[in-house]
């Protein structure tokens, strides 16, 4: 099993990139926040939960997209490995995640480097037709400064245990892709 996180602030290009990965090789492509986006939608008893606290940018509780990760890869055991996307977030989720997983299939971190400026204009555009509530100005610096507070500490947890691999997230999508399957096929 191969497992990949792929990892970076709102707007990094995550989703995209993992898109693409699980395309490419295989992997299971798990989007808390998409998954979330479906509770809201559904209006399931997590969603009405969690929509204020993702529509303002805030984190979800760990408890809560810690017990939607388990159930995701318990419900999937069979698949040739899982892509993280935008999960971990805090180092809550970080020790949650490695537990379940053995040394020889823990997922590989690959970062994406992209400036202040180039990840408000990105999110800025995408807020025209995204439609989501948490694309607006007032929530993207919020968003901007949770990554800063509880996310961003993450790079050092995973620096410390040689797993992380960072990149450069500027340029075409297509350049930024060729990027990351050097890495990946480096470690595969
Ligand atoms: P997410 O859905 O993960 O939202 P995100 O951080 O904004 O990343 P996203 O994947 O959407 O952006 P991307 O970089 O792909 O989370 C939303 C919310 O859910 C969180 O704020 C939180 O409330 C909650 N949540 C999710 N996971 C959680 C967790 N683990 N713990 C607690 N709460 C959690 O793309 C951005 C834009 O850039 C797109 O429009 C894309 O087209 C564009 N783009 C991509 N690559 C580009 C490139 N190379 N050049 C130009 N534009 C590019």
């Amino acid at each position: 099993m191969f497992n990949i996180i792929i990892f970076g602030p709102p707007g990094a290009g995550k989703g995209t990139q993992a898109q693409k990965i699980s395309e490419s090789y295989d992997l299971m492509h798990l989007s808390t926040g998409a998954l979330l986006r479906k509770e809201v939608a559904n209006q399931t008893k997590i969603g009405i939960e969690v929509q204020a606290v993702m529509a303002n940018g805030d984190l979800v509780s760990n408890n809560i997209v810690d017990e939607i990760i388990k159930n995701e890869i318990n419900k999937n055991g069979q698949v040739a490995g899982f892509i993280f996307d935008g999960y971990p977030r805090t180092i809550q989720q970080a020790k949650q995640l490695d537990k379940l997983f053995t040394a020889e299939n823990i997922p590989l971190v690959l970062n994406l480097e992209v400036s202040d400026e180039e990840l408000i204009n990105r999110l800025k555009l995408r807020s025209q037709e995204s439609g989501r509530a948490d694309d607006n100005d007032v929530t993207i610096a919020n968003r901007l400064q949770v990554y800063t507070k509880q996310t961003q500490p993450l790079l050092n947890f995973y620096a410390n245990k040689n797993r992380l691999i960072s990149i450069d997230g500027q340029g075409s999508i297509e350049e930024i892709f060729k990027r990351l399957q050097k890495q990946i096929k480096n470690r595969q």
